[in-house]
């Protein structure tokens, strides 16, 4: 319901042809946060499914649902269609298609890609071609020349062996005991992942200046081949340092061909994100690379909502408001030695990486 909501506001807002469309773009962008909060106060709400009942009940405080609404929701939660949603991607299909393909280049968010289609760019192509024209940033550049094969999805197989390469690497570099693994999609089992996420940890301290070697180090093997961008405790305050991060891109050395014996085959190029921690931010980090993002927004409505908690990527604490409603300041972070430990503080059992969706 929530992601019909979503996708409904955002092709509205990228229409943007009429007064209409904008009214309509606000209208389901607020259908979709209510639902969202209306999840959030819903016992179990990891599960991502509401009823029209509890819908009802959540918005009955603020006038309740028009029949409009309600009609509209009975039809996607009853049939799992929209009509309304199906009509309008029929009808802008060629317009959704080109803007869904220049935002899978790296660091082109909707609005360039809207910006870039206002101006005539329909395919990667066309970006190319008036690459001189467009002033890229040099993280959309670098995503610009890889883009065949960073839409290319990683086997699962393979996210294993990028995770073990890096886990090498980190024994090489550090002389402490530091722990790696794969986060994101690969932890949540998918058969194939968009990226390759890696969360380092270790004990505090040990991590100063660690990500930087690390990265040389890797870039000297020649597994490492671009820097798209890092955060590292040279770039940031104190606070944001809490989670240092490198993204970029590798390639694992070349593999034998099976079809002709002996010859080499270039491997493909992949998206790699590496995340290093302290062990007290671990279990908060490990909640937040391993997502999935619908996942998390839950759980962090749900922090705020019924515990008056902000939970963030590396912990959670008790914010203190002014009259206007604004933060002013913030408690010390709630302990936690593991992902029970943040979910049984929000009342939640655990969650198996697995179940993480929706
Ligand atoms: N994340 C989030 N909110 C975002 C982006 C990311 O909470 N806006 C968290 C949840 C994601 C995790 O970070 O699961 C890793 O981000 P990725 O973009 O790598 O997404 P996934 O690993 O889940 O999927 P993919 O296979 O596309 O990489
Ligand atoms: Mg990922
Ligand atoms: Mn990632």
């Amino acid at each position: 319901l929530h992601a019909v909501f979503s996708r409904l506001s955002s092709i509205y807002e990228i229409l943007d042809a009429s007064p209409n469309d904008t009214y309509r773009a606000r209208h389901y962008k607020q259908m979709s946060l209510m639902v969202e909060q209306c999840l959030a106060s819903v016992e179990k709400s990891a599960s991502g499914v509401v009823s029209l009942e509890q819908l009802s009940r959540h918005t009955r405080s603020r006038g309740g649902l028009t029949l409009k609404e309600l009609d509209e929701i009975r039809e996607i939660v009853q049939t799992d269609t929209c009509s309304r949603l199906q009509e309008l991607e029929h009808k802008n299909g060629a317009m959704i298609a080109s803007l869904e393909g220049l935002e899978k280049i790296h660091g082109v968010g909707a609005g360039v890609a809207k910006l870039w289609y206002r101006q005539g760019i329909r395919t990667v192509g066309d970006v190319r071609e008036r690459l001189g024209s467009l002033n890229l940033s040099s993280a959309q550049r670098i995503g610009l020349s890889y883009y065949e094969e960073l839409c290319i999805r990683i086997p699962r197989e393979e996210v294993a062996e990028i995770e073990a390469v890096v886990r090498q690497a980190v024994a090489v570099v550090s002389d402490h005991q530091l722990h790696a693994a794969a986060c994101g999609s690969y932890r949540r089992g998918e058969q194939s992942c968009g990226d390759v996420d890696v969360l380092i940890s270790g004990t505090n301290g040990h991590a100063h200046g660690f990500l930087q070697r690390l990265v040389e180090h890797l870039k000297q093997t020649g597994f490492l081949v671009e820097t798209l961008q890092k955060v590292t405790a040279e770039h940031e305050g104190h606070d944001k340092t809490r989670l240092e991060k490198w993204f970029g891109i590798c390639r694992l050395p070349f593999a034998k061909s099976s079809s002709v014996p002996g010859a080499p085959i270039r491997c493909i190029a992949r998206r790699l994100d590496l995340f290093v921690v302290s062990n007290e931010v671990l279990p908060y980090a490990q909640l937040y690379l391993t997502g999935d993002t619908h996942f998390n927004r839950g759980l962090r409505l749900l922090a705020k909502r019924k515990y008056g908690l902000r939970l963030g990527n590396t912990g959670m604490w008790r914010v203190t408001h002014d009259r206007r409603g604004n933060a002013i300041s913030r408690g010390p972070c709630v302990p936690a030695c593991s992902e029970a430990d943040v979910l049984r503080e929000l009342g939640l059992d655990f969650v198996p990486p697995t179940d993480r969706i929706g």
